[in-house]
């Protein structure tokens, strides 16, 4: 089975995906998501201008010689229009493998280890109060884990809100990427959110109780110490996870929160390689591994990284925020539901408008994640609908702090 062509579909339905389908001889198409939030054309082109020439023609099944042959042979690897490349090709392949096997990709990944991924989902509101409601939606829509964030007194717009809670909540419609001609900028105080954060864990133990587990995002924006003083701080309302509390190229960081704090740390949505989690997984300095399946080289690359995690006691959070397409979450379904080191799944669901675009057969049910038993990844591309919603430049937010000077966003 060779492959005949290999196109991409960049398409817009409420935010912008980049699709590449890889079509067989045979007839058989594999679908790979190569989004970049804000970056998206430049994976296009990579794909467009670099790699479909070089696919046209090889044996669709060698999927790890594929991999090989187009991160060792551009010479330039890793780096996230590369690896996001990479991971798009990687997933059409395994859908196109398990497709021609009749199997869900799963199956070729090892088989299921437990019935269904537990996933979370983004509870956020300006203030307590609007937090609650969103908690409470959350529940009532069967989520069994949640990340909480708010906005902070004093600052007028904070990563990981919501602007609207239209629908009570319950769809998280939280897009940061904003089709406009120049960033967004934000304002940003950390002193103001280590004095916040723990008076809104405070309130929502005190109105949920112990057993809901909570998560929470510091969006690469802490000091190494100033990180360390907030998971301290954060230790008696038992986090799930705090995720990204430092900027991700700085691993030593992890070591000096590491030294100070029991809370759980996740991180690594921002890392596109393995080599990127050495230090953080031999020294043990993490407990969660935030890759995304898109941007790390695909499931044949997450496949080892998560190996490789295992190792050394870190488990699985693979990264699926709404700029993770349905074809990128239904590549992590497949993966949460094979490996053996599975923690939690981020899951923040698609606008009916994606799910007009990407059909997809994966379910949320009881809190629990669950890959459909379609054979290949169970995600269909309706082209005609995708031509409907043409491609909007977009931009995520700037931020600064509130002098004025460029701050991790
Ligand atoms: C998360 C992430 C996202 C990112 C987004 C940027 O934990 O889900 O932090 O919300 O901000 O992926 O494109
Ligand atoms: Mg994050």
């Amino acid at each position: 089975m060779k492959i005949e062509s290999a196109e991409t579909v960049v398409t817009s339905p409420g935010r912008n995906f980049v699709t590449l389908r890889i079509t067989t001889t045979d007839g058989v198409t594999g679908l790979g998501d190569a989004t970049l939030n804000g970056r998206e054309l430049a994976v296009d082109s990579y794909l467009r201008d670099h790699v479909a020439p070089l696919l046209v023609g090889r044996d669709a099944g060698r999927v790890e010689d594929t991999w090989q042959y187009l991160y060792r042979g551009a010479y330039w690897r890793r780096g996230p229009v590369t690896m996001a490349a990479l991971a798009a090709v990687d997933m059409a392949l395994w859908d196109i493998k398990a497709k021609a096997a009749g199997m869900p990709l799963y199956q070729l990944l090892g088989g299921a280890s437990r019935t269904g991924a537990l996933a979370y989902g983004h509870a956020s509101g300006r203030d307590v109060p609007e937090l609650f409601d969103s908690v409470r939606a959350h529940l009532e829509a069967g989520y069994r884990a949640i990340r909480i964030q708010t906005g902070i007194p004093g600052l007028d717009s904070v990563y990981g809100v919501a602007a609207s809670t239209a629908g009570g909540g319950q769809r998280y419609d939280y897009e940061p990427a904003r089709p406009t001609a120049l960033p967004v900028e934000e304002a940003w105080d950390t002193r103001a959110y280590l004095r916040h954060v723990p008076t809104v864990f405070e309130a929502v133990r005190s109105e949920f109780g112990p057993e809901l587990p909570l998560l929470h995002d510091g969006h690469h924006r802490m000091t190494p110490i100033q990180a360390a003083k907030l998971g301290k701080a954060l230790e008696p309302y038992d986090l799930f996870w705090l995720e990204d509390a430092t900027p991700g190229e700085d691993q030593a960081a992890l070591r000096l929160i590491r030294q100070h704090t029991t809370t759980p740390l996740a991180i690594g949505e921002v890392f596109n390689s393995a080599h990127d989690y050495t230090l953080l997984l031999q020294d043990r300095l993490i407990d969660y591994v935030r890759s995304a399946v898109t941007h790390t080289g695909g499931i044949t690359a997450m496949k080892k990284l998560l190996d490789m995690a295992g190792h050394y006691g870190a488990k699985s959070g693979i990264h699926g925020p709404t700029d993770i397409s349905p074809v990128g979450m239904a590549a992590a379904l497949h993966l949460d539901i094979a490996i053996h080191n599975f923690g939690i799944q981020e899951y923040m669901r698609h606008t009916p408008e994606t799910l007009e675009v990407f059909r997809t057969s994966y379910t949320f049910a009881d809190g629990l994640l669950h890959p459909s038993d379609t054979p290949g990844l169970g995600v269909e591309l309706d082209t005609e609908a995708a031509a409907r919603f043409p491609y909007r430049a977009a931009y995520l937010p700037v931020n600064r702090l509130t002098d004025g000077t460029v701050h991790d966003w």
